[in-house]
């Protein structure tokens, strides 16, 4: 089934229209509302009649975090606070978080493409969705939510955390679908199995799952382990928060909602557009937001963008699973190392558990990257020279990845923190 077959299906010349139309409208809106943003058109020689389809997009100036930082909390809203219905608030890595404001209709919009996306991953009306993303200023549980209840499934709005109860409640009563990250997930998993869980015995069908990067071999650890059909969903609170894409059925990119955000790809260093096929920064214009509208927001994820029809018949424009961010490469000794191509390594060898944290310290001046790796059970209880023999094989498969040696530290089997929501990958103690 396909929710909005007119616009998911439409050809790139009527979405193109679509786009054109929009964008015009959006930048009318910034351009006359909001003095920062006409500004900064006018700095570079631009008024909001300048913008006549999205060809002129590439003329209009980039915004950034920083942007949004300059402007806490609700400068760069086009409304007045009187038409705001909510707000959300994603962390900042440093200082004030970012803060998004939705007018009802933006809540509607939303709604819809969280809609799309539960339709694109096979949920339909009868499914239970158990949504432990968290609920808050954080935009995975209501986005999910309002979402879920617009398509006419059932909500179970349990939120983060509690394994305990998300599991006895899965089994209690009958949840088809699960929301939440893929770290979480692969934390649910684990406790199931303490508790002794008979997964045949739960109705679980799909997972929905995003909010950080996860690879290809951990979406095959999470789908052998809970017998499920793993989607990945992406957003960004600045954005409108999960629901910006997801991927269908066929799991081969995320199909972007693209009638209401406008992708680019620009290489991080240049700003200039990737060629076709490379992989860049992804970009986003929003095209029907009111309340915060964003022009060529640079997000700082890498992935590749793919225009081909999919199997599943919509044109949406999908984009590949991310790559990392830009901001989120380590360079060790000068390579740059993403903490997706560790993971990739140890999700290949059946003798760890999918838990790892990358630690990374200034020895004078030379940077040492460590690894710590959670050794399956069965492994553990083994005698050290097996453990100094795995030790060595983790280090050579990272090294001939990564192109750096890399120190890697085997601990036991829930040694790293689970966290409900975003888990943490790296810590970089150079900074400090
Ligand atoms: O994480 C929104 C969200 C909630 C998406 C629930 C999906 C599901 P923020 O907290 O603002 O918003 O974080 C946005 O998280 O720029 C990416 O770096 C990362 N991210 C989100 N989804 C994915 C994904 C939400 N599927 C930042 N794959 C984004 C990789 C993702 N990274």
């Amino acid at each position: 089934m396909i929710w909005n077959e007119k616009i998911e299906c439409a050809s790139r010349e009527e979405m193109r229209i679509i786009q054109s139309e929009r964008l015009c409208e959006t930048v009318k809106r910034i351009y006359h509302n909001v003095p920062y943003y006409r500004k900064k058109m006018q700095e570079v020689g631009l008024t909001a009649n300048d913008i006549h389809d999205i060809d002129d997009l590439h003329k209009l100036p980039f915004t950034t975090k920083i942007d949004l930082r300059d402007n806490y909390p609700f400068g760069l809203f086009t409304v007045p606070m009187s038409e705001i219905v909510r707000l959300h608030a994603s962390s900042g890595t440093t200082g004030k978080p970012t803060v998004v404001g939705y007018t009802r209709k933006d809540i509607q919009m939303w709604a819809e493409v969280v809609t799309r996306s539960l339709v694109m991953a096979g949920v339909h009306r009868n499914d239970i969705v158990q949504i432990a993303y968290g609920y808050g200023l954080f935009t995975g549980g209501l986005g999910l939510h309002y979402g879920t209840e617009n398509l006419g499934a059932s909500v179970i709005p349990i939120s983060g955390g509690n394994t305990h109860k998300q599991i006895q409640l899965m089994e209690d009563f009958g949840s088809s679908v699960l929301c939440c990250t893929p770290s979480y997930a692969l934390n649910i998993a684990e406790v199931m199995k303490e508790m002794k869980v008979d997964i045949n015995n739960l109705k679980l069908r799909v997972g929905i799952f995003g909010a950080e990067p996860w690879s290809e071999a951990m979406r095959k650890e999470i789908e052998t382990k809970l017998k499920i059909k793993a989607i990945d969903i992406y957003g960004l609170s600045e954005i409108v928060g999960p629901g910006v894409s997801c991927e269908c059925e066929y799991q081969c990119g995320m199909h972007i909602n693209e009638d209401h955000f406008l992708p680019e790809l620009i290489d991080p260093e240049t700003l200039q557009p990737v060629a076709p096929g490379e992989i860049g920064e992804l970009v986003f214009t929003t095209i029907t937001k009111e309340g915060i509208p964003l022009i060529r927001y640079r997000t700082r994820d890498l992935t590749r963008l793919v225009y081909d029809k999919c199997a599943c018949g919509r044109t949406l424009v999908r984009m590949e699973k991310c790559k990392g961010r830009s901001d989120d490469m380590l360079i060790i000794r000068g390579v740059n190392v993403f903490p997706s191509q560790v993971e990739t390594v140890l999700l290949n060898m059946s003798e760890v558990e999918p838990h790892y944290l990358i630690i990374v310290d200034r020895e004078g001046t030379l940077d040492m990257m460590s690894v710590m790796v959670e050794v399956q059970e069965q492994f553990f209880s083994d005698e050290i020279k097996k453990l100094q023999e795995l030790r060595q094989k983790i280090m050579r498969n990272l090294e001939s990845v990564l192109g750096i040696s890399v120190n890697v530290k085997l601990v036991e089997p829930k040694t790293i923190e689970r966290t409900a929501g975003k888990a943490i990958r790296v810590i970089d103690n150079r900074k400090i």
